[in-house]
């Protein structure tokens, strides 16, 4: 009766019944998750926080609004701080996407580490156009690496504007050596013509959650080692 109801109100009333029946918290709190998974009005969907990173005009607002919109910008205005939210279908569950779109120009770089460490993901861009902002994501990495201190932390390098393969500054090679160093995925993308662009988010997505489920089983582990101990 109660898996079929969507109303908050009775499940909890019967929550009460069960702590003075069986005086076993652990069955209680199980029996809560399982409620809970029931009642898809109170069912939390997960968030990931991907922050885009990148020297200014490679294209970090223009891959984002593609990937939100399904549009294309073609004028250039800089971008001090954007977020967006979007729901997406990973892999067959809901969850939602907080995009921070950061400046790449270096007038707003102090307040850059602010956004680091929030992030849970890194979208790392540079224009395949020019040679200089491949240079500039080593700077973007070590930044990162120094807020967060974790090598594995969830990061793509994504080469934008390959549509304008005539104009190319960098070869797939140099960018496909830079990721392997990095041991990070690398993506070739177009916000002109969408190539790669949800591949990328969605990559990067992956990285995340799997990260999340890595270190929930960690935690579990060790909450099973402590109640060891006090037993
Ligand atoms: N041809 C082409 N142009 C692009 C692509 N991505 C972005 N642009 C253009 O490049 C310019 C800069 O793009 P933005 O997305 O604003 O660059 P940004 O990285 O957000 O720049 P900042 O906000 O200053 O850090 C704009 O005129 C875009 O239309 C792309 O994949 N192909
Ligand atoms: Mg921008």
């Amino acid at each position: 009766m109660i898996g079929e109801t969507n109303d908050i109100t009775p499940v909890l009333s019967h929550l009460v019944i069960m702590v003075g029946e069986t005086n076993d918290i652990i069955s209680v709190l199980s029996h809560l998750v399982i409620i809970v998974g029931e009642a898809n009005d109170i069912m939390p969907v997960l968030s990931h926080l991907v922050i885009m990173v990148g020297s200014g005009g490679v294209g970090k607002s223009a891959l984002t609004l593609q990937f939100m919109y399904a549009e294309f910008v073609e004028d250039y205005e800089p971008t001090k701080a954007d977020s967006y939210r979007k729901k997406v279908i990973l892999d067959g569950s809901e969850v939602s996407i907080d995009i921070l779109d950061t400046a790449g120009q270096e007038d707003y770089a102090a307040i850059r580490d602010n956004y680091y460490r929030s992030g849970e993901g890194f979208f790392c861009v540079f224009s395949i156009c020019e040679a200089q902002s491949f240079k500039e994501t080593e700077s973007f990495r070590d930044q990162i690496l120094r807020v967060h201190d974790d090598e594995s932390i969830p990061f793509i390098l994504v080469g934008n504007k390959a549509d304008l393969e005539d104009q190319r500054e960098t070869s797939k090679d140099d960018a496909l050596a830079k990721a392997r160093e990095w041991n990070v995925p690398y993506l070739e993308s177009s916000a002109k013509t969408k190539m790669n662009v949800d591949e990328a988010y969605f990559d990067l997505l992956r990285q995340i959650s799997k990260k999340k489920a890595a270190s929930a089983q960690v935690k579990s582990k060790e909450k099973k080692k402590k109640k060891c101990i006090i037993l």
